[in-house]
C-alpha cells in the first residue's frame, strides 16, 4: 500500500477517495478537507473567532486541532454532563489535550451550574436522554458564545453523522428538519452562527487523525447513547458503504446540491415570533425558553457562580 502523494509507505486506505496515504500526507489531506469544507460554506470569514464544542471524544479534539493547524483563533468549551465515568473521562481527555497545547478553554458543569445533570433531566422528562442533553448542549453553547463575544460555534459533526441524520429524517420525512440539515446554520437572533467543519471527513478518518497526531481521545462510546436510532441508521449506512464506497458522501452532499433548497422554501420557520426569555434572555416563541423548562423539570436552578470557568492560557484583549 502505498501513498497517492509520495509513494512511501501508507498507514490508511481512504476507499470512499481511493487513495491511501502515509502519515504526513494524511494530515494535509484531513486539512485540506476541512478547509474545503469551510470555504465551501463560507463557514469561518478570516479573523472571525470560533468557539469549539469540545466533548473529548475524537471528533471534537481533532476539530480542535485542526481548526489550530489551519491558523484560527479558536477556544474550547467543555460542558461537565453528569454522565457517570463517561463524563469524567472525556473532561480528563479534554482538559489533557488543553494543557499539552496551553489553550484556552472554558468549563461549565450542569451539576454545579444549574443543579442537574443529564441523567436526572431524562429521567424527569420521560424522553430519551441524547433529547434533554441536545438541549442542554445547545443552550450553553449559545450563552457562552455570547459572553465571550465569539462569532462561530464549530461542533465535530463529521461525514458519518450528518449522512446518518439525513437517513433518518429522510426514512421519516422530517421536512422540517430536513429543511435546516445544513452544515452552516447563520446567526440572527441572538444566536451564534454554528458550523461542522468536519464534514468532508468520516469517523474513520477523525479517529484515524487523532492516532497520527497522538491525541489521546475518549474510546468509550456514551452509556447513554443506547437505543438513540442514529446508531442504527449509521450500522445501516455503514453496510451500504462497504459494498459501494463513496455512498455516503454522495447520499449527503447530492442531498445539499440538489434537494436542500426545495425543503427550505417549505419550512415553517417563523423567525418573527421570537422574543426573549423572560429567565434567560435566550429566544424563545413563548414566554419561557424550552432550556429553562428543562431545568425546572429536572429539579435545578438559575445559573449561580461566576461562570464559564476559564482555563488555560487567556488571550490579550
Ligand atoms: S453525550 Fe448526550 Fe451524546 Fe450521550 S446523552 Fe446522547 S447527546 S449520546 S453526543
Ligand atoms: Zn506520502
Ligand atoms: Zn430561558
Amino acid at each position: 500500500m502505498k501513498c497517492r502523494v509520495c509513494r512511501g509507505p501508507a498507514v490508511i486506505d481512504v476507499r470512499r477517495h481511493n487513495a491511501n496515504f502515509c502519515v504526513e500526507h494524511f494530515i494535509e489531506q484531513c486539512e485540506r478537507q476541512v478547509a474545503k469544507a469551510i470555504e465551501a460554506f463560507d463557514m469561518i470569514a478570516p479573523g472571525e473567532r470560533v468557539l469549539v464544542a469540545v466533548s473529548g471524544g475524537k471528533d471534537s479534539l481533532a476539530l480542535w486541532d485542526l481548526l489550530i493547524r489551519l491558523g484560527y483563533d479558536v477556544e474550547g468549551l467543555y460542558i461537565g454532563l453528569g454522565i457517570g465515568e463517561y463524563s469524567d473521562v472525556s473532561g480528563d481527555h479534554a482538559r489533557r489535550f488543553a494543557a499539552e497545547r496551553d489553550l484556552t478553554w472554558h468549563v461549565l458543569d450542569l451539576r454545579e451550574e444549574y443543579g442537574y445533570d443529564v441523567p436526572t433531566a431524562a429521567a424527569a422528562t420521560r424522553r430519551v436522554p441524547c433529547s434533554a442533553c441536545g438541549m442542554s448542549k445547545r443552550h450553553l453553547f449559545d450563552r457562552v458564545a455570547l459572553e465571550r463575544g465569539v462569532d462561530v460555534v464549530a461542533t465535530g459533526h463529521n461525514l458519518d453523522d450528518e449522512a446518518a441524520v439525513l437517513f433518518g429524517n429522510v426514512l421519516h420525512w422530517h421536512t422540517d428538519y430536513l429543511a435546516r440539515q445544513l452544515p452552516v446554520l447563520p446567526a440572527g437572533h441572538g444566536f451564534p452562527r454554528k458550523v461542522k467543519p468536519l464534514v468532508r471527513l468520516s469517523e474513520r478518518e477523525s479517529a484515524a487523525y487523532c492516532i497520527v497526531r497522538g491525541i489521546d481521545y475518549q474510546v468509550e462510546e456514551c452509556p447513554m447513547a443506547a437505543g438513540n436510532r442514529h446508531l442504527g441508521y449509521k450500522e445501516a449506512l455503514n453496510t451500504i458503504e462497504e459494498r459501494s464506497p463513496g455512498t455516503k458522501h454522495d447520499f449527503y452532499f447530492g442531498f445539499l446540491d440538489r434537494a436542500a433548497a426545495l425543503f427550505r422554501s417549505g419550512a415553517t420557520i417563523d423567525a418573527e415570533g421570537l422574543s426573549a426569555c423572560v429567565r434567560c434572555g435566550a429566544p424563545t416563541p413563548g414566554e419561557v425558553c424550552a432550556f429553562c423548562r428543562l431545568v425546572e423539570r429536572a429539579g435545578g436552578h438559575e445559573p449561580g457562580g461566576a461562570v464559564p470557568v476559564t482555563l488555560g492560557r487567556r488571550e490579550q484583549p
